[in-house]
């Protein structure tokens, strides 16, 4: 009966490729470059698309290296105007809430490879070219090196190599520690800003309305990024619960006691 059974992919303790990413992929990049960013209306999104098969496609999922996703990088560049980069940690939400509003920022899924990419899962199988809608490897069950994970890797150190100026970061001060060595932004983006680029980096700790802080500007987390700034020539600025934001916040919690004027 073996020979009438369709080929079995490998099995990974993750949720398998998304379905129709393909098809997902293609329709965000169009949405990207003809409505979102038109100023991109003649990138290929059928090339980009292709570039990003092949970093993956017929590969042990478990053995991607940043090199296999240079092609893609190269073919999909942009960069952002100095002062608009916003980087975030456990805030996704609420950063990309700013940056919906503040039209002219730019988080990592605002640039057309985070937008295309944001949400999906995709892995490969090394004795197949098709992906695997089955299953994918999960980060902390199967490998550091799969074909999400290291893409977020890459595409999060050009974001952060190509930032200029005053840089922000959206934390969170509902967690015990805002900053963590271990997040994307603390293990990879801190590390690959500029000096001569980056003059400043400001951290902008949010807590959510209805848990108590647990951390902020005051905390040792935040004290561990400001040395490490210190140590990269970096200027660095903290502030709890920055006002813009926290309208944001407000805006769904329209009756909280934080959120009516101060008499
Ligand atoms: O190691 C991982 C991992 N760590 C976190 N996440 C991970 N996914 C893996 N496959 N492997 C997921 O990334 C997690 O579920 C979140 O959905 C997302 C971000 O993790 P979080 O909130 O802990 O914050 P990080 O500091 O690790 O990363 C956010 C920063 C931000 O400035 C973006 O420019 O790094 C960039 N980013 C990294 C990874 C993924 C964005 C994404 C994304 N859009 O999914």
């Amino acid at each position: 009966r073996l020979w009438h059974q369709p080929l079995k992919h490998r099995e990974w303790n993750g949720t398998g490729s998304t379905a129709h990413f393909q098809d997902i992929f293609l329709g965000r990049c169009y949405i990207y470059t003809q409505l979102v960013q038109p100023e991109f209306r003649d990138r290929d999104c059928k090339k980009i698309e292709e570039a990003f098969r092949n970093a993956f496609i017929s590969k042990d999922p478990c053995e991607v290296t940043e090199e296999d996703y240079h092609p893609l990088m190269e073919l999909a560049s942009q960069t952002v105007p100095c002062d608009k980069t916003v980087f975030w940690s456990r805030t996704k939400e609420l950063a990309h809430q700013y940056t919906w509003v503040r039209q002219e920022m730019f988080t990592l899924e605002n640039t057309l490879l985070g937008y295309v990419a944001d949400g999906l899962t995709w892995c490969g199988d090394s004795g197949s070219s098709e992906m695997n809608y089955q299953s994918c490897p999960d980060w902390r069950k199967d490998c550091k090196n799969n074909s999400v994970t290291v893409f977020w890797k890459v595409l999060s150190k050009m974001f952060a190599e190509n930032a200029c100026g005053m840089v922000q970061v959206v934390l969170n001060g509902s967690l015990s520690n805002a900053f963590s060595k271990d997040s994307t932004f603390g293990g990879v983006e801190v590390h690959n800003l500029h000096p001569e680029k980056v003059h400043t980096l400001q951290a902008w700790v949010m807590h959510d309305i209805g848990k108590s802080p647990s951390d902020s500007c005051s905390g040792s987390s935040i004290m561990d990024l400001k040395s490490i700034m210190s140590k990269r020539n970096i200027k660095f600025t903290c502030q709890d619960n920055y006002r813009p934001v926290k309208f944001l916040q407000c805006v769904r919690n329209p009756e909280d006691s934080s959120c009516s004027l101060r008499t």
